[in-house]
């Protein structure tokens, strides 16, 4: 499965082009099924149906614990560190993580899970979490993880729109210096959520609770209750596997579904590949469970290789900005996975929590969820790599379930912001607006797919209708990624970033319409427009301009903007509050109605020399106020 060197990349590369079947086919091999698989791939992007490795039967757990018991039983499958350094972490061995997944698996079974419930899971990054989402994928129920910063509304939707029947919690969260209480939101969550059973709730900070009599019960009290025989139930590898929402250019998240058997093949083979991991290597991927990144490169990639994963339950300036070096060091990790955002905020405090470290087990450093400008790259190759790691920039999404457009480490010649080249099975091309492809190098366009993958997304949960609108109506024929790229003389690509309705704050998508929405929330607002802008740190800032029910100055300016920020916290998570906020009496529009967001980002942005035309706009001179009252 392991390329090894540019030629063997190429040879491979051209084989999945010419044959995919066979290709992908040779990689599937590699796994364990219980049933082979009669035909390997059937699809069209029409409607689209896609489907890999038909009739094939597997457990994914099977694959990411079972199979290692005899050869690595004792070696440690996950290494977890607690926000506090002083608090003692803990190292699960895979026959350790084996067992409580059966276990934890047996609780659910108790609880009326069966294959096919939808499991909420909303919890710390703890190893528990880790435990829930293997204990799911063993009985074939499907997790739908939402990341422990989203509101009490967000957990609402997300369990609504999947019908999920248990949700898997913690009394509450450490992060930095801050005690984040996730049952209390669960409750607010739930008052709307008929659909939830049981509510388990393991301990982590002792929050105080309120356990509902018939619904709520302790993971450690149930634990008490199961043995940890649990054999893993047969899936076919077109079972649901999970949903994960994510953000797109309408107001409401979309379920996105991944399946068994090519989620597997894709999440492990990209592993393996990208951060050309050998056995033994410690990997450190510093994102949370709650999106993609953990749920391929915490969970599933490295487990199914038989790799030591580490979970870090903080942040990476605590208790300071040597944290991330503290547990490289600590833990000898090998490969270091983490985000543009995370290193731009850490070379913000200078070198000193960096040179007080050794770092010498460092061997490859990844970047994840954001396009990596070249001072953030460097830095990172020159004062954690030092020089001698190669760095892969690593471009993907939720929808592709594993990684589509990077260097394999060491082998591909890199170059700083360039995810540099598809990775095998992986078949990018730009088109124009018109969905005309753009051939040759030195040319840009919107990025799109014109094959499949085994990690592709199948569907979004419940509306299949809008998974084919979003992702296979624009350019009938292509699965369209939402970003744009730039295809240089050498043929590399440089992902430059949404151009749809997207932000990309922190490496967190978030609609805009998502944001405009909530802050229609708030009493008094008629109407916002939001936008993204340079940010140095989170990469896009949140701009947001409103209108309110009173003059400008009819208002207490600051009061109304901090309850604003409030809403927005209460109705999405803090994740998503405005950075900017511009009050206006009026957005510039069309004559049909449409908001000329182009202004709007330019005025954001600080560049307002050249707004291009404004003719068909309604009402000219609201520009001018917009301009003269920019923040
Ligand atoms: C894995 C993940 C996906 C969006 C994607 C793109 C941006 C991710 C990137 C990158 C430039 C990279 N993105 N990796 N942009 N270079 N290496 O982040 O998934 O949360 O769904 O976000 O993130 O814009 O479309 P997800």
């Amino acid at each position: 499965m392991r390329i090894r060197t540019f030629d063997e990349y190429q040879t491979a590369y051209q084989k999945s082009v010419d044959d995919p079947e066979e290709f992908w086919a040779e990689i599937a091999q590699n796994f364990q099924w219980r049933k082979p698989w009669t035909k390997t791939l059937q699809w069209n992007f029409s409607e689209p149906n896609i489907k890999w490795f038909i009739g094939g039967k597997l457990n994914i757990t099977e694959n990411c614990l079972d199979r290692h018991l005899i050869e690595r039983g004792d070696q440690p499958a996950i290494i977890w560190e607690p926000n506090d350094p002083n608090e003692a972490g803990v190292t699960l061995t895979y026959r350790m993580l084996h067992d409580q997944v059966c276990r934890f698996a047996n609780v659910l079974k108790r609880n009326g899970v069966v294959k096919g419930d939808r499991v909420c899971i909303y919890m710390p990054m703890v190893p528990e979490l880790a435990i829930a989402v293997l204990a799911c994928a063993r009985i074939g129920a499907v997790h739908s993880v939402v990341f422990g910063g989203f509101s009490a509304q967000s957990i609402a939707d997300r369990i609504n729109d999947a019908q999920c029947k248990v949700v898997v919690t913690a009394d509450g969260s450490y992060r930095g210096n801050k005690e984040i209480p996730l049952k209390s939101t669960v409750d607010d969550a739930l008052i709307g959520c008929p659909s939830v059973q049981k509510v388990i709730v393991m301990t982590r900070t002792r929050t105080p609770v309120s356990m509902l009599k018939g619904r709520d019960i302790w993971w450690e009290q149930e634990l008490k209750q199961v043995t940890a025989d649990c054999p893993a139930e047969e899936m076919d590898a077109e079972d649901m596997l999970f949903i994960l929402y994510t953000s797109g250019s309408t107001g409401k998240p979309k379920g996105v579904v991944h399946t068994c058997g090519g989620y597997m093949v894709y999440a492990t083979y990209t592993f393996q590949n990208v951060f050309q991991y050998e056995p033994g290597q410690v990997f450190f991927c510093t994102a949370d469970i709650g999106w993609i990144t953990g749920h391929s490169y915490i969970v599933y990639g490295p487990l199914a290789s038989g790799a030591t994963s580490v979970i870090f339950e903080g942040v990476p300036t605590y208790p300071d900005c040597g944290r991330f070096w503290d547990i490289t060091d600590k833990h000898n990790v090998n490969i270091l996975y983490t985000a543009p955002t995370a290193i731009r905020s850490l070379m913000g405090f200078g070198l000193d929590k960096v040179e007080n470290h050794d770092l010498s087990s460092l061997q490859v450093l990844g970047s994840v969820g954001e396009p990596i400008n070249e001072e953030a790259w460097h830095w990172y190759d020159d004062n954690i790599g030092k020089n001698r790691c190669p760095i892969v920039d690593t471009w993907w999404q939720t929808e592709t379930g594993g990684i589509l457009i990077s260097p394999l480490a060491g082998i591909t010649k890199t170059k700083p912001t360039f995810a540099t080249l598809p990775l095998p099975g992986v078949q990018p091309i730009l088109v124009d607006e018109n969905g005309k492809e753009i051939e040759g190098n030195g040319v840009s366009g919107n990025l799109c797919m014109k094959f499949p993958w085994p990690g592709i997304l199948r569907t979004t949960y419940g509306d299949h209708e809008r998974c084919r609108q979003t992702y296979f109506a624009t350019y009938p024929g292509l699965y369209f990624t939402g970003d744009g790229c730039l295809r240089d003389e050498d043929g590399y690509y440089r992902i430059t970033g949404r151009v749809d309705d997207v932000l990309n704050v922190s490496g967190h998508r978030i609609g805009t319409a998502e944001v405009e929405n909530a802050i229609n929330m708030h009493t008094g607002v008629v109407e916002s427009a939001v936008v993204g802008y340079p940010h140095d740190i989170k990469g896009q800032g949140i701009y947001a301009y409103v209108i309110t029910d009173q003059q400008p100055d009819g208002h207490d300016v600051e009061l109304t903007k901090r309850d604003i920020l409030a809403t927005v916290t209460r109705v999405i998570g803090p994740i998503a509050k405005p950075d900017k906020i511009q009050f206006v009496t009026g957005l510039p529009k069309t004559r049909s109605g449409k908001i000329m967001r182009r202004i709007l980002r330019k005025i954001a942005e600080g560049d307002t020399s050249n707004l291009g035309d404004t003719s068909t706009l309604l009402d000219p001179a609201v520009v001018d106020e917009i301009k003269a009252g920019a923040t």
